[in-house]
């Protein structure tokens, strides 16, 4: 009898199990990130790729002061970030629409492309 107890346990728990890694697979993805570097070459790298419609984390890490891009601006969100050299800044946004949109230095002059599928 505790035998069958037990078993019935370990068959809920195993079908639990399923069920929630079978929810994981197919529910809708919560966030997406990006790392982006600031080298004395620009931005590394120079384009991200984004799903539309998904809160988006994008950290930017600014490793060189031999540089304008300072801030980080995206023009099309309304964002514009000061980048304290060796510190990550995290840019949160969630993509609106598909398409192609820039991020750039303060005075547009980097330029990076955000591609939004
Ligand atoms: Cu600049």
């Amino acid at each position: 009898m505790k035998n069958r107890n037990i078993i019935a346990a370990v068959i809920v728990m195993l079908a639990v199990f399923a069920v929630s890694a079978a929810a994981q697979t197919k529910g809708k993805q919560r966030s997406q990130s990006a790392r982006i570097k600031i080298t004395q070459m620009g931005y590394e790298p120079g384009s991200i790729t984004l799903k539309r419609g998904i809160p988006a984390q994008l950290t930017f890490l600014r490793l060189t002061d031999n540089t304008c891009a300072t801030e980080v601006v995206f023009p099309d969100y309304g964002i514009n970030r000061p980048l304290p050299l060796n510190k990550a800044v995290t840019v949160r946004l969630t993509p609106k629409k598909a398409g192609e949109f820039a991020f750039t230095c303060g005075m547009n002059m980097h330029r990076g492309k955000m591609i939004v599928r």
